[in-house]
């Protein structure tokens, strides 16, 4: 394979979708639905993907790695601590979660975050063939949309944002609030978790540039005078069910499930939480409501035991350690005032698990925790309710999420309810096993028929209509401004 070739298909993510592996230092492919919805449409357009290799100060030249064309973007050690700690991840991403942290506003952040994004506009560029179709993911890149347009008339472009868009109230919190919307308009195609998310981020637009926007259509003015369309939309992500379904059946990751329930003393019901360690997740308030039904005696360790995975995640971000205290204190006072010699209230783990692991957990879990305080779409809810493949156990599922909009079977929950919290999960443990398995079909079936192909299949036939049109009426996708009517919503 030609590695400095120029690619049809382009993929434009902060990480690429490789991890550099500890001891040989080959490539590994890093977990997770994105690579494998992804990973088929590349390999058969000979695409390319460009990212950032994971590891700061090196220079990676392209490579090959299964049949996809890599293309590496380097990163410093200031950049990450500016543009990726810094502004995606403690102003972007606290600021887009409802501020449930506050965002830091720094303007040597904002300079990374413009420096790194142009680099990767840049890298874009150059391997992008002629028309290509280009598909820039999440708010690492925000600019990257308007700055490729600039340097590239001819490519599609596609955005998709995988966190929440925030309503215009607190969007205009933010400094560069302008230049973000500008950068975002630079694509043909905006995708979000939710409805909810597109409304926003359309009504942020009209408020801001006081451009007209209709049903997901954005008149977008052109330098030249004369308007394009972005088309800004709901694409809710998902998760390749399949995979989760076959690993879930596999006798050894049911036998692996037996043996966690056995090594936790065989509990009538096993409760299970895991997320990343972020404060978006609502760890605490999960602890706090089963803390109170243990306090209250409505559940007893004798009978229950809480399994809390929570994964290490950025962790040189001051917020981040700071939860991790607050966390760990709160499952430690939990622990010392409950458990007895032979049963934990709550076995929390800081670790991250293979995949395999973790449908085996899946498999071991009567009652699913996600109580998240805001959530783009989390895909732990979906990944539990692919892998029981028994037709059992409940789902109780944060309102706040994306996922909320569709796995309507599983109980809703107000994570800031703490009581309406504690007897959601007395509900899902007491839940009949009829009722489980009513609510569990249902709930199996919405992940089925939308998996994660599916998403991106949506996502891509949205882009060729665009190029097919661009095509079809033999200009670049603007016309002029005078023969437009106005759609103003
Ligand atoms: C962002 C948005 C949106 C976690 N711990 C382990 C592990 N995981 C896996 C889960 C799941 C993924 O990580 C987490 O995905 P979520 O969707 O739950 O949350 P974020 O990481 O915040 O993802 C989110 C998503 O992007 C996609 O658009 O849904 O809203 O915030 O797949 O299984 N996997 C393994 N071991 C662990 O310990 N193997």
């Amino acid at each position: 394979m030609d590695t400095t070739a120029q690619a049809d298909f382009v993929v434009v993510s902060n990480r690429l979708p490789v991890d550099r592996s500890g001891d040989d230092d080959g490539w590994r492919r890093s977990p997770g639905g994105l690579v494998a919805a992804l990973e088929p449409m590349i390999q058969s357009t000979g695409g390319a993907w460009v990212g950032w290799p994971g590891q700061p100060d090196i220079e990676v030249e392209p490579f090959e790695f299964d049949g996809m064309r890599l293309a590496p973007v380097a990163l410093s050690t200031d950049d990450v601590e500016l543009f990726y700690e810094g502004f995606s991840n403690d102003t972007i991403w606290p600021l887009y979660h409802d501020v449930i942290s506050p965002p830091a506003y720094h303007r040597e952040w904002w300079d990374a975050y413009v420096r790194v994004n142009e680099r990767f506009a840049r890298a874009a560029a150059s391997v992008a063939a002629p028309d290509a179709t280009v598909w820039v993911h999440d708010y690492q890149l925000q600019l990257v949309p308007r700055l490729l347009r600039e340097l590239r008339p001819d490519v599609v472009i596609g955005y998709f944002h995988h966190i929440p868009f925030p309503a215009y109230g607190i969007y205009a919190q933010l400094p560069w609030r302008t230049q973000v919307l500008e950068g975002l308009l630079g694509a043909d195609v905006i995708g979000f978790q939710r409805v909810a998310d597109a409304g926003n981020f359309a009504r942020a637009v009209r408020r801001r540039l006081g451009f007209e926007t209709k049903a997901g259509s954005i008149r977008v003015p052109t330098a030249d005078g004369g308007v394009r369309t972005a088309i800004a939309k709901a694409y809710p992500i998902s998760i390749d069910a399949a995979a989760y379904d076959e690993l879930a059946r596999r006798p050894e990751v049911q036998a692996r499930a037996r043996e966690i329930r056995e090594s936790l003393g065989d509990p009538k019901t096993v409760l299970f939480g895991v997320d990343r360690l972020d404060y978006t997740k609502g760890i605490g308030h999960r602890l706090k409501a089963y803390g109170e039904l243990l306090r209250e005696h409505r559940l007893d360790v004798e009978d229950v035991t809480l399994v809390q995975v929570a994964s290490p995640s950025r962790e040189r971000v001051a917020a981040y350690m700071q939860l991790r205290d607050e966390i760990e204190l709160t499952v430690g006072r939990i622990n010392g005032d409950h458990d007895t010699v032979g049963h934990t209230a709550i076995r929390y783990l800081h670790h991250a698990y293979p995949r395999e692991e973790m449908v085996a957990l899946y498999l071991a879990a009567d009652v699913m925790l996600v109580t998240a305080l805001r959530d783009g779409m989390n895909l732990v809810a979906k990944e539990y309710v692919a892998s029981r493949v028994d037709g059992l156990g409940v789902l109780v599922l944060s309102e706040f999420t994306g996922a909320a909009d569709e796995l309507t079977q599983a109980v809703l929950v107000n994570p800031h309810d703490i009581d309406g919290l504690k007897d959601a999960i007395v509900t899902a443990i007491d839940m009949p096993v009829a009722e489980q398995r009513r609510r569990m079909r249902a709930l199996r079936r919405r992940v089925r028929d939308h998996d994660v192909a599916d998403w991106s299949r949506s996502f891509l036939h949205d882009l060729t209509a665009v190029r097919e049109a661009r095509d079809s009426d033999g200009t670049d996708g603007t016309e002029d401004a005078e023969g437009t009517e106005d759609t103003r919503a």
